[in-house]
């Protein structure tokens, strides 16, 4: 896929997937809304600029993988999915509904795009780490990224992962952490301390990256520097602002799990689209 380089164009998508995701919650009446919306400017990163994809051809054998692990903000992937041209932007609409290819946790098989199952969290990094010793054993040149969430951390197997990571110098593996603090029921430094995060990965043998989670470029960035360590895996921390672009849910872990009601879907629609006008105005 032609790669989007324009920051004021990245940064439009962003806000086209946020708002498809506010629409998608309201409709469906379930839905993980501040996760979902969080992670906009990271799935426009990788979606129309990081990975080598093609919408047309989703079982391309040379693609790059991403794999989903917090499967329940499948809803900004699917958004990010259909803008990238992989299905129609109307079976958004049918999230969550019976019959829909779009269900609630994310379905390998029933949807183009998507490599791996999940919703069951702390799975992801274990199976990006298999396929990428498969990638390094075959010596083909397709990356895995593996989008992680901070609260599935709380898994041990998540851990268990990340020293077989390092183990094997994986240095075709990027994981991307939603370090947005919030986990189901309050404050990840609350209910299971992690920090220092970073720390405990470098200890597990990883190459480590902090960034700005809503600055596009910084994320692109961060994924190219990622490319250039070959003999270790890298993990880039992306610190984000659950619900970001809609004040009355952001950093609110309450919005964890939540859809917006009608009036609350209306005032996170006009939000946005304030936000979009100033697009075309900023300085880059
Ligand atoms: C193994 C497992 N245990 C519990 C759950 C229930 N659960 C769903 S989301 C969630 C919170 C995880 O935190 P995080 O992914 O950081 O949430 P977010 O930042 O998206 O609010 C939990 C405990 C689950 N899906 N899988
Ligand atoms: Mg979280």
């Amino acid at each position: 896929m032609k790669r989007m380089t324009n920051m004021k164009q990245l940064r439009f998508m962003a806000n086209i997937i946020r708002q498809d995701v506010v629409r998608m919650l309201y409709e469906a009446k379930s839905g993980h809304s501040a996760g979902s919306i969080g992670l906009a400017d990271i799935f426009t990163a990788l979606y129309f600029n990081v990975l080598y994809h093609n919408p047309e051809k989703p079982d391309w054998p040379d693609r790059d993988r991403l794999i989903l692990s917090n499967g329940h903000v499948c809803p900004v992937l699917y958004s990010a999915l259909a803008n990238a041209g992989y299905f129609p932007k109307e079976e958004l609409m049918t999230l969550r509904k019976l019959n829909s290819m779009l269900q609630g946790h994310p379905h390998r098989g029933t949807l183009p795009g998507i490599e791996n199952s999940s919703g069951p969290l702390g799975q992801g990094l274990s199976q990006a780490v298999g396929m990428a010793i498969v990638a390094k054993a075959e010596r083909k040149r397709w990356r895995v990224y593996a989008m992680l969430s901070d609260g599935e951390h709380n898994e041990g197997q998540t851990w268990e992962a990340a020293m077989l990571a390092a183990k094997y110098k994986l240095g075709n593996l990027t994981a991307i952490i939603d370090r947005n603090n919030i986990q189901i029921d309050g404050y990840t430094e609350e209910v299971l301390p992690l920090e220092p995060f970073a720390d405990k990965y470098r200890a597990f043998g990883w190459n480590v990256i902090d960034v700005d989670g809503h600055n596009i470029k910084k994320i692109i960035d961060a994924c190219s520097e990622s490319k250039a360590v070959y003999e270790r895996p890298t993990v880039i921390i992306a610190h984000t602002i659950p619900g970001k672009g809609v004040p009355f849910m952001e950093n609110l872990f309450e919005w964890h799990g939540k859809p917006p009601t009608k009036e609350q879907a209306d005032e996170a629609t006009r939000d946005l689209e304030a936000i979009k006008k100033t697009i075309d105005e900023d300085e880059e």
